[in-house]
């Protein structure tokens, strides 16, 4: 298949409904390019939007964005220069608990959220990105590819929602200031054992930045993100497997977020 052909609605929806089936029955599958090998961004995009339609069709609402392939480091090895989005639902959000029930191989990473104050659309510097939000926080995303090995092109992750599984926001406080977000300091525990120090700068140079940069993917197909919405910015550092025990994540001025992973 020539990179530049659209895929037909057909192909959309059975890439969708195999990715969908994946994550319900907890069974990898294989890459979607191993058999569309021209698969392109947009195409995956479709897929991923009708992947989330089948969700909010059994009841599921819409929670927020994450930003995913923020760091250097990822960009780097996946050959982008622009992280990815995926959609975060209601039935995603992690109270106190998870269970690792229904899971296939899922990882933790720290990260920081933003909650949206008010709607932002267009393409908005990192600084009015900021002041359009209520509150930030803490977050743990816990990622689940669907993938055979965790292994993925660009254009399957994408279709695949980003690897998003389940995500946990600790208590929120009033937004800092950019100098102050920009330099946080984020330890992630796991058994009261620090598992992975980062900095809020890894994240695509700045949290708000990467905020910013949701909102700009987002408007090109005219969608703004709307007041309320939970945005989680991306990972500070690597994502680690998760195994059950008690995660801690603290980050500098916050109150810190703790996750109980049961089996
Ligand atoms: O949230 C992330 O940065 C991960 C995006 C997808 C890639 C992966 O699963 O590692
Ligand atoms: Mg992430």
């Amino acid at each position: 298949m020539a990179a530049e052909s659209a895929l037909s609605a057909d192909a959309v929806a059975g890439f969708a409904r195999r990715l969908d089936e994946a994550q319900l029955q907890a069974r990898e599958i294989d890459s979607l390019v191993q058999e569309c090998s021209g698969l392109a961004l947009d195409d995956a995009y479709k897929i991923q939007s009708a992947l989330i339609a089948r969700r909010l069709s059994r009841g599921e609402t819409i929670a927020g964005y994450k930003m995913g392939l923020t760091s250097k480091a990822k960009m780097e090895q996946m050959g982008i220069r622009s992280p990815i989005y995926g959609v975060l639902t209601d039935a995603m959000r992690a109270a106190e608990e998870l269970s690792l029930r229904g899971k296939i191989h899922p990882k933790i990473e720290p990260e920081i959220a933003f909650r949206l104050g008010r709607e932002l659309g267009g393409r908005p510097s990192p600084e009015e990105a900021l002041a359009a939000c209520s509150g930030a926080a803490p977050a743990l995303e816990i990622l689940d590819s669907r993938y055979r090995n965790f292994k993925f092109t660009l254009p399957d992750v994408v279709a695949d929602n980003a690897s998003s599984c389940a995500f946990a926001v600790g208590p929120w406080r009033p937004v800092p200031s950019m100098e102050k977000l920009g330099a946080l300091k984020m330890v992630l525990s796991e058994g009261g054992v620090p598992a992975q120090v980062g900095l809020s700068s890894a994240i695509l140079g700045h949290p708000a930045a990467s905020l910013a940069e949701l909102a700009s993917l987002l408007s090109s197909s005219g969608v703004s993100l709307p007041a309320g919405c939970v945005v989680l910015a991306g990972a500070a550092t690597s994502a680690i497997a998760v195994k059950p025990g008690n995660f801690e994540l603290r980050v500098d001025g916050f109150e810190p977020l703790n996750l109980r992973v049961g089996g």
